[in-house]
């Protein structure tokens, strides 16, 4: 096994164990339930802590689940309204290890970067916030009020505001979220990259410049009550495995699915509902009628060749198959979008989906049952350099049938983590609207800033550049999430200070600036207990139900602070008499932020009394009542050029999915059930005709490279597997392959990096 530097950014090799299976071809079942129990007995949890704690999760006087924001139903299950993956979520989190000062005496941070992901993860909950010195490899523990202190005059003595990054990763509540965008604009500047930056943006984009709205339209009402669901580029029986309960239950209210996905996901196929002995005794429910195998970033030419079919059957039959009176009320750009479709060789663009055009027939098909039509997506669409132009080309397709603000139909992105959609309506946005800052001003009185701030991408240039000088993460893993791993690591390196607010140790946080601190904070499943009692949180999740979430365990260690309460200790010392609130009075009783936020945000009106009732409330949609509000006051068609998928020879399309045992950055175990993959996570998954012509065979080391914007990038010894993926595409697992992603090659217009289309080169390894 080759060795790495030491301190290196990038997880080592150790994929000592790996051993490889045939994929799977159905999802959950009773493997799951055992799995899932199996984390929490690896955390220390007997069966019946385990039992004790799943049973909280998801309902309405519990926690909320900190894997995905995928919804809970009306009518949640008693104890068990919980997934293999959320269990494994809440596993991770309520361990019932701890790191204290003697593990940070034993390990530097070079014995650390020698360490898996995995194994740092296992390590257990830090308790203590920590300190590196400028020159010292070991992190010291530190008083909080030290931390507080250091942090505070790091951030008073940079020259201006705009030196210093915030960063959020999406689990953050609404109220941490929102005390944190206040006291970052108080401090002065629109610096709030976040993880969304390289996830749902091009969604958030896409439908606002066409619905007027960056949220997904539907209910999981609509889901059950749709005819046809169309899931895009989503693997939800790893990342939001209780999706397929509400397809199981569409489809058995007559839905058609049709999946659209370079890999036949085994939870695409077929589920097996592990609550119901009768699935598994009959081997489950087959979920996607049809499943349409596209090459990696052919999905624009497929949704144009589908709407050129659409076009066709109206013709043939007039009335039947656009919704003219949809068209004409609700929307403008139709006829440049029809003469655009007329002007496609139809027989061209299936080429460029790589599929065939019985298969486009037979969706045609589908699709014309009814209007009740939902399209699911996530970052198969959104990740690439088009991502903004797939959504777009989404609601066209949508649009051209009135499928979008009826009952069943409409747009569903699927978010990720469990509050990315609440931190953004809380204001956490590198780009925020006028509307929300003026807000600000006429609540709080004092003058946010108004020019844009960074993004992911451009807040780590200006680190590289030294514009950026103080990076501080609200939770998340911004070193290994981001693109570039190694440019991502220099740019960190730059800074005088890295602070990070963590629930558990990272290899972010072994990458150090000049000086470098961990906050440890509390987690969600916790009791937050403040001067006023224990407090409840409150999160949105994918659909726009905003909910409570409540603590119930016991903290992690006695002096863990709440991500709320440690914005609030900052900001009182870095704004001083300055500030425009009083921080730690706001924090005594959650319900003060909540009134803020209730008379801030547009929506949250009688907050504290909506958000009690059981369930939460949803949040107004325009799209969902057909109220598009864009500046027309029109749903707008657009024309979106399919990207030019040529390939230079030797090469590949690349695309970074994530395994069945990991939450991003984090690894929970290191096999890939599904597909197959037991005990390692440097693999490439190649097409068998692919390893012939290139004289590779199964099993064979390779060292995956690029050269994009003048830099050479390697990612060495990974192992290739045979596997029915389109030619010419591969997939590896992010953040493994993140090495290769080229930092400036992003999305238009949403800045999202392109981790589902890296062009990368195979070579044996030495
Ligand atoms: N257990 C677990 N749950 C999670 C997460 C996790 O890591 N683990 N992460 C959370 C987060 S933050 C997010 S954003 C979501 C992510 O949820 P997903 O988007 O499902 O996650 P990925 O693994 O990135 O999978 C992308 C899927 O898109 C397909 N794909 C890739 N490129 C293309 C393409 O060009 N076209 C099409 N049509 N398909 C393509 C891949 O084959 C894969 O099935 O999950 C959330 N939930
Ligand atoms: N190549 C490639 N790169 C990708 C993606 C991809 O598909 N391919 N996906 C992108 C996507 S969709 C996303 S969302 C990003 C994810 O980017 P991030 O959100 O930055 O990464 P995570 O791995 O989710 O963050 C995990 C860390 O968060 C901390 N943490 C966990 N829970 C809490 C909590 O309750 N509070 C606090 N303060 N900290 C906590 C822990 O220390 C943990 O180590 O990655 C992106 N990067
Ligand atoms: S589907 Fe998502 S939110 Fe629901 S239990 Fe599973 S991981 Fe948690
Ligand atoms: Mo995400």
């Amino acid at each position: 096994m080759a060795s790495r530097p030491p301190s290196s950014a990038e997880p080592p090799e150790t994929d000592d164990d790996l051993r490889i299976e045939p994929p799977m071809k159905r999802a959950a079942g009773l493997a799951s339930v055992r799995s899932a129990f199996a984390h929490m007995h690896k955390h220390g949890h007997s069966l019946q802590s385990a039992v004790r704690i799943l049973g909280q999760m998801n309902q309405t006087d519990g926690f909320d689940c900190p894997g995905c924001a995928w919804p809970d139903p009306d009518d949640r299950a008693a104890l068990t309204e919980f997934c293999e993956n959320g269990a494994k979520a809440a596993a991770w989190e309520t361990t019932r290890r701890r790191l204290d000062w003697k593990f940070f005496q034993q390990y530097s941070i070079d014995d650390l970067a020698r360490k898996s992901d995995y194994w740092l993860g296992l390590q257990g909950r830090l308790t203590q916030p920590l300190m590196l010195r400028p020159g010292s490899r070991f992190y010291e523990p530190i008083e909080w009020s030290e931390a507080f202190k250091r942090v505070a005059n790091a951030l008073k003595a940079l020259d201006s505001p705009n030196e210093a990054i915030f960063y959020t990763s999406g689990r953050t509540s609404n109220e941490a979220a929102f005390l944190y965008q206040l006291f970052v604009r108080a401090f002065g500047t629109n610096n709030l990259p976040d993880c969304s930056n390289m996830c749902h943006e091009s969604s958030g984009v896409g439908l606002g410049q066409t619905v007027g709205i960056g949220k997904g339209s539907v209910t999981l009402d609509d889901v059950h009550e749709a005819d046809t669901i169309i899931v895009m580029g989503q693997n939800p029986g790893t990342n939001h495995p209780r999706m397929l309960t509400a397809l199981q239950k569409a489809k058995k209210n007559g839905a058609q699915i049709i999946a659209i996905n370079p890999l036949p996901e085994a939870g695409l196929m077929c589920f097996v509902n592990p609550k119901s002995p009768s699935q598994i005794l009959t081997g489950g429910t087959q979920i996607a009628d049809l499943f349409l195998q596209v090459q990696i970033n052919g999905d624009v030419a497929l949704l144009k060749a589908l709407m050129c079919l659409l076009l066709e059957a109206e013709a043939k039959s007039p009335g039947d198959v656009l919704d003219e009176d949809f068209i004409g009320l609700y929307t403008e750009g139709f006829a440049k979008l029809r003469a655009h479709l007329g002007s496609q060789d139809v027989d061209a663009l299936i080429d460029a989906a790589g599929v065939s055009s019985a298969e486009l027939d037979k969706a045609v098909e589908i699709i014309l049952r009814s209007r009740k039509t939902i399209v699911c997506w996530a970052m198969g669409l959104t990740q690439h350099k088009n991502g903004v132009g797939n959504v777009r080309e989404i609601v066209n397709f949508l649009l051209m049938r009135g499928s979008i603000g009826m009952p069943g139909a409409g747009t569903c992105p699927v978010r990720g983590h469990s509050n990315v959609q609440g931190d953004r309506t809380m204001g956490i946005h590198d780009r925020p609207s006028k509307a929300l800052l003026d807000r600000i001003q006429a609540v709080f009185g004092f003058d946010p800033p108004r020019e844009p701030g960074f993004n992911t991408v451009e807040a780590i240039h200006a680190m590289l550049q030294g514009r950026a000088k103080l990076f501080f993460a609200m939770g998340g893993n911004f070193l290994q999430a981001t693109p570039d791993t190694n440019r991502t690591a220099r740019a960190l390196q730059n800074c005088d200070m890295i602070v990070h607010v963590s629930t558990k140790l990272n290899r972010g946080h072994l990458v150090r600036g000049k000086w470098s601190i961990i906050l440890p904070c509390l987690a969600r499943s916790e009791v937050d207990q403040q001067a006023y009692g224990p407090q409840f949180v409150t999160v949105e999740n994918s659909m726009g139900v905003v909910h409570s979430s409540h603590g119930h365990l016991k903290p992690a260690h006695p002096e863990l602070y709440s991500e709320a309460s440690i914005v609030a200790w900052l900001a009182e010392q870095v704004l001083g008499p300055e500030t425009p609130v009083s921080w730690c009075w706001l924090i005594e009783n959650y319900d003060r932020i909540r009134d803020l936020i209730a008379e801030t945000i547009p929506g949250f009106e009688d907050f504290n009394a909506r958000v009690r009732e059981p369930g939460g409330f949803h949040l107004h949609n325009g799209a969902r009542e057909r109220k598009f509000n864009t500046e027309s006051g029109k749903a707008a068609f657009t024309i979106n050029p399919a990207p030019d998928l040529t390939l230079p020879d030797g090469t590949y399309r690349m695309m970074t999915v994530r395994t069945h045992d990991q939450y991003n950055t984090t690894v929970y175990g290191n096999d890939d059930r599904y597909r197959g993959i037991r005990g390692g996570r440097r693999v490439v998954f190649m097409n068998e005709d692919d390893m012939r012509e290139a004289g590779l065979t199964a099993g064979t080391l390779v060292d995956i490279t690029n050269d994009f914007g003048g830099e050479h990038r390697i990612a060495p010894r990974f192992t290739i597997v045979a596997y029915p993926i389109p030619r010419r595409c591969i997939a590896t697992y992010f953040p493994e392959a993140n090495v290769l992603v080229p930092l400036n090659k992003f999305a238009e217009d949403s800045y999202t990096p392109a981790s589902k289309d890296v062009t990368v080169r195979l070579i044996p390894s030495t």
